[in-house]
């Protein structure tokens, strides 16, 4: 897919979730790289570091898309195009195995603490929670889901079915009820956009209201994100900038012409640390206040 395709199925949610977006950015980089015709280097670099920008202000929130986006740009030197695009090509398909291999990673380590019998609660979409879910249950484990239908966009639908579809059985529930229903569950399984350096989780709007009713009723919350999803700007003090998206995804803004009515439709939010349990790496299980490490950690590799 070329870089305007891309950026369009990413800004219009066709493509989503941190670490797709991630993915397909570098391919869609890696397609751009491939094609590009430059009399020098110097003018490949600027044709890419423009390509760059483009699907880096698609969204946001997700600092896996720019992380990724810089882990490959670093990559790419050379004295000649060819170097350059070599490195660039080769600098993505490692970007991709290793994120792949990651979520796999963080599953096999993250079902260990998914006990038998277990009912988890999970809220958007996240595939590397999911694919912690769906490993406990290739070990055997009889475990149930509650799973958020996640307004405006309802990725909890596609949460229920994908869950559904490897026989798990999930209860689809409204993200109003999920106080109501914390007292029977025994895990909270979510995943990541961004965390911080100081451990605050940033992911699907209502997370926090998640976490906070999990701590209330004493239910632990994991969180699953790969390193790539660890905010060294956030250590310098960056701010994650929250995505606002187009009221139109709440309601019919027409219902209320001429009225006083504001319609607000923040997508994302921010779970401080005290509220989880554990993060879920591929390089190990933290408590969320050794977020740092894992920044340090992946800048080594
Ligand atoms: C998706 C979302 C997911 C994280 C992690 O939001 O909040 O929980 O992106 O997902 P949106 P993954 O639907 O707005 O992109 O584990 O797949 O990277």
């Amino acid at each position: 897919m070329s870089i305007e395709e891309t950026a369009s199925k990413i800004k219009n949610m066709e493509i989503r979730g941190a670490g797709k977006i991630a993915r397909c950015a570098v391919m869609a980089l890696k397609e751009y790289a491939l094609s590009i015709d430059a009399e020098s280097t110097e003018l490949y670099l600027k044709a890419l570091r423009e390509g760059c920008n483009e699907l880096k202000n698609t969204r946001p929130t997700a600092i896996s898309l720019s992380n990724a986006l810089s882990y490959v740009m670093r990559r790419a030197t050379g004295e000649s195009i060819e170097e350059i695009r070599a490195n660039l090509v080769k600098a993505v398909d490692d970007f991709v195995e290793a994120s792949i291999a990651a979520i796999e990673q963080i599953a096999t380590m993250g079902s260990h603490r998914i006990v038998d019998g277990d009912v988890i609660l999970t809220h958007c979409n996240s595939t590397a929670a999911i694919r912690t879910i769906i490993k406990a249950h290739e070990e055997g484990k009889q475990i149930s889901v509650y799973a958020t239908e996640t307004r405006p966009r309802y990725q909890g639908r596609i949460t229920a079915r994908t869950l559904a579809e490897n026989g798990i059985p999930v209860t689809l529930i409204v993200d109003s009820a999920v106080r109501f229903f914390m007292q029977k569950v025994d895990i909270v399984i979510i995943g990541a956009d961004t965390v911080a350096s100081n451990g605050v989780v940033i992911n699907k709007i209502g997370t926090s209201l998640v976490a906070l009713a999990a701590n209330e009723a004493r239910v632990p919350v994991l969180v699953c994100a790969e390193g790539y999803k660890f905010s060294r700007e956030t250590a310098m003090g960056r701010i994650v900038e929250i995505e606002e998206r187009d009221p139109s995804e709440i309601v019919d803004v027409a219902e209320f012409e001429g009225l006083d009515v504001k319609i607000k439709n923040p997508v994302f939010d921010q779970t401080p640390p005290r509220y989880i349990d554990s993060i879920v790496t591929e390089m190990g299980v933290i408590s969320p206040f050794a977020a740092y490490d894992i920044i340090k950690k992946f800048e080594e590799r």
